[in-house]
């Protein structure tokens, strides 16, 4: 039986566009009403996909949701052909492509009972994500119904739960125990904070996870105020190293004694405000980054491109690669079409530490695997979108066939 990190990149879907739906993510807010290109937007994430894989990663892929969202609007007494525009562009989002949001994982060595346990999310915060559990769910269930894994529902509904991108796991190898950090918010100035500690405490019950080795810290309201509305787009960590922001935490001195107390090999490293400010932090998605081990054991940090556009960033950069740091290795990857809608390449992608022979090889991909998903999508994903065409019905054919479509390349039409 051989462990590693899987990464699940969540497929653009055809329906991608810029509705402007997420209060608090600053570049949602930004783009409204821009024209989205799903089809390259779909096809950049294959591309990271594929470096990822000539890094030799291993790469999982999850499929996109039914859009419009019939079911969710069958349940609010309406249909695409009659919701008003905002309940259809809530029914139109793409936002199942950031699987850092679909669940959160707890690896086999790090539960009581020796399996591997995912909560779906509830995303409960923004109505336009509030219905995507049910479909990711279908998903986990057939991608990881091996008996090596407990897939739950999600925490209830009073408790937001925004999944991996609020959940850091600090471990000597990937396959060893580790320390679980769930960080929650409590306060963010004019946004809200979407992760609940409520929901955190009952995902670690629900995990079997040991307390000794679980730690709940809160966001730090200027984060959060700052258009930090999930931990990951100021903190990542990969076994030994904790990458993150200096404003990030809420208590930050407190939170680094309890997390050395319990993984004294700790490798933190810190950026100063001094030389990246919170704002060119979040711009830039410096820590939305995918931070892997790849064979060659060299540390590495995958960033998009608007990093290496950030000056402060990405001398910040430079310096850390040229002083030897903790990070090796910096690769640029160009997911602009996601990152219009504040998703760097942490968000696409949901860690899963586990024997790759125990997950549904169809939610596995490899080159020829992901050339056959390109083709398919090059050919029905529509080229573009503008927000006040979502109700158009012929859009709205395209978009249900070409994820038909996408299902059948890979024989999971289960899901239609
Ligand atoms: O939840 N954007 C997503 C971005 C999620 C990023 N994920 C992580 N940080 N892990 C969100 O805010 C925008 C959709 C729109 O505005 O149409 C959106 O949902």
């Amino acid at each position: 039986m051989s462990v590693r990190e899987i990464n699940f990149d969540g497929i653009v879907g055809p329906s991608h566009n810029y509705g402007g739906l997420s209060l608090g993510n600053l570049a949602s807010a930004r783009n409204l009403g821009k024209v989205s290109y799903p089809r390259a937007a779909a096809l950049q994430g294959l591309e990271k996909m594929r470096a990822n894989l000539s890094l030799g990663l291993a790469q999982g892929i999850f499929l996109p949701q039914p859009r419009p969202a019939r079911a969710w609007l069958a349940e609010l007494g309406t249909s695409p052909e009659q919701a008003d525009p905002a309940l259809l562009a809530n029914a139109m989002s793409a936002s199942a492509m950031w699987a850092a949001n679909a669940a959160t994982v707890s690896p086999a060595v790090d539960t009581a009972d020796g399996r591997t346990h995912l909560t779906v999310a509830n995303l409960r915060t923004m109505a336009h994500r509030s219905h995507e559990w049910a479909a990711t769910l279908a998903q986990l269930r057939i991608a990881f119904a091996n008996e090596a894994f407990a897939v739950h529902d999600p925490v209830p509904l009073t408790f937001g739960d925004e999944g991996a991108a609020n959940h850091m796991r600090l471990c000597a190898a990937h396959d060893q125990p580790g320390v679980e950090v769930f960080v929650y918010g409590v306060a963010g100035g004019p946004f809200p904070a979407r992760q609940h500690i409520e929901a955190c405490r009952a995902i670690a019950r629900r995990h079997h996870l040991d307390p000794d080795r679980t730690l709940f810290v809160a966001q730090s309201e200027e984060a959060i105020a700052a258009g930090a509305f999930h931990n990951d787009v100021v903190a990542v960590a990969n076994e030994r190293v904790l990458f993150s922001h200096e404003q990030a935490f809420a208590e930050r001195e407190e939170f680094l004694g309890q997390l050395e107390s319990r993984f004294p090999d700790l490798d933190f490293v810190e950026v100063p405000a001094a030389e990246v400010s919170l704002e060119d932090a979040i711009r830039s998605y410096l820590f939305n980054a995918q931070l892997v081990t790849p064979p060659d054991g060299r540390t590495t940090l995958i960033v998009p491109e608007e990093a290496r556009e950030t000056p402060s960033v990405w001398k910040w950069l430079q310096r850390h690669l040229a002083g030897n740091g903790a990070i090796r290795d910096v690769r640029v990857v160009d997911v602009r079409q996601s990152m219009a809608n504040g998703g760097g390449p942490a968000c696409l992608r949901l860690r899963v530490v586990c024997d790759p022979a125990t997950v549904d090889p169809r939610f596995l991909v490899d080159e020829g695997k992901l050339d056959a998903l390109a083709k398919v999508i090059a050919r029905t994903w529509p080229e573009e979108i503008e927000v006040a065409e979502l109700g158009n019905p012929a859009l709205i054919r395209d978009i249900e066939a070409a994820r038909a479509a996408l299902l059948d390349s890979c024989s999971l039409s289960e899901l239609l």
